[in-house]
């Protein structure tokens, strides 16, 4: 049976290789997409996620836009990595679909009710406020949902300052909501992302593939890797937001480790800190886990084979 998921997310050149994964698994059933405001602003991230459906071939599930802002804080972007569309690099084609009229956060509350308690997952590859706010406007879905699997934090570096991950800084306030629901969270943050570098092989292996979203992906890792070689120092980009859904499709991929895991809201140096505590063998009820060891060719496997099973949905 695949893993019914709600992709929460804010495409986003990562995000969209993480939709295209999540499409394209047959280990996942892809239940709702839903959109907040982060790597760009809500109305171009939701416009980019149905895009990314219109190239994926993506028809029968619903889309939704979510959290235009962070909780408290003041909206961030990352331009800098995404560009200005939020997905700059490949032709954008106009979508086809139509996004659902309901809120992100209805469609979330809405689907894990309708489900069979423990058998939804909610992956969420964006700043926390959406799923913050349904666990606060519906809290029955904390003990609903199996669990909670996000790309965001690390344990050992941060990347928008030297101790805190975008998403997190984002929302620090949602996200410690999140991890302090009590539904299971694992957190696949820096550490483990940090291993997913598209390197030339990787790119000359999706270009192989030749379809029409091989192409799209190449052309997205081509401006993302160019943006991280230009801002981030990195030869070859990683590719965080995949390595959630990598996580839900085979955690011997994507492996993680109980330790309790809190978010810094009030440091003036350390805010947006995901604190996880290694000093002693997590206690029997932690309910948080950090992925810190990717097998990297088995990872780059899972989203060339979803690729392949994708094929060419316009043609
Ligand atoms: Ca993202």
């Amino acid at each position: 049976m695949p893993t019914k998921i709600i992709l929460d997310c804010d495409p986003g050149h990562d995000d969209a290789v993480a939709i295209l994964l999540a499409h394209g698994s047959p280990a996942i059933e892809l239940l709702a997409v839903t959109t907040v405001a982060g790597n760009q602003t809500l109305p171009k991230v939701t416009r980019n996620a149905l895009v990314v459906a219109r190239v994926a071939g993506i028809v029968d599930v619903p889309f939704a836009a979510g959290a235009e802002r962070p909780l408290i804080r003041e909206p961030a972007t990352a331009p800098n990595i995404h560009g200005e569309s939020g997905l700059d690099g490949p032709e954008l084609p106009e979508p086809t679909i139509e996004l659902d009229t309901r809120h992100a956060v209805d469609l979330i509350i809405e689907t894990v009710m309708a489900h069979e308690h423990g058998t939804v997952t909610l992956v969420a590859t964006a700043c926390l406020t959406n799923l913050a706010l349904a666990a606060r406007k519906e809290p029955r879905i904390v003990d609903r949902v199996q669990r909670v699997v996000l790309m965001g934090g690390g344990i050992h570096v941060g990347n928008r300052t030297p101790v805190a991950e975008f998403n997190i800084l984002v929302d620090p306030e949602a996200a410690h909501i999140v991890f302090s629901a009590g539904w299971p969270v694992v957190m696949v943050g820096l550490d483990l992302t940090h291993q997913a570098l598209a390197t030339p092989e990787v790119e000359q292996a999706i270009a192989a593939i030749g379809t029409g979203p091989a192409r799209f992906v190449g052309a997205l890792l081509d401006f993302y890797g160019q943006r991280y070689r230009d801002t981030q120092g990195f030869g070859a980009p990683p590719v965080h937001d995949p390595c959630a859904v990598a996580h839900v499709i085979d955690p011997t991929i994507v492996r993680a480790v109980p330790v309790p895991i809190s978010i810094e809201t009030t440091g003036t140096l350390t805010l947006g800190m995901t604190v996880a505590d290694f000093r002693a063998p997590a206690p029997d009820d932690c309910r948080t886990s950090a992925a810190l060891e990717l097998d990297r060719e088995r990872f780059w496997g899972l989203v060339l084979d979803a690729l392949e099973l994708i094929g060419d949905p316009e043609s």
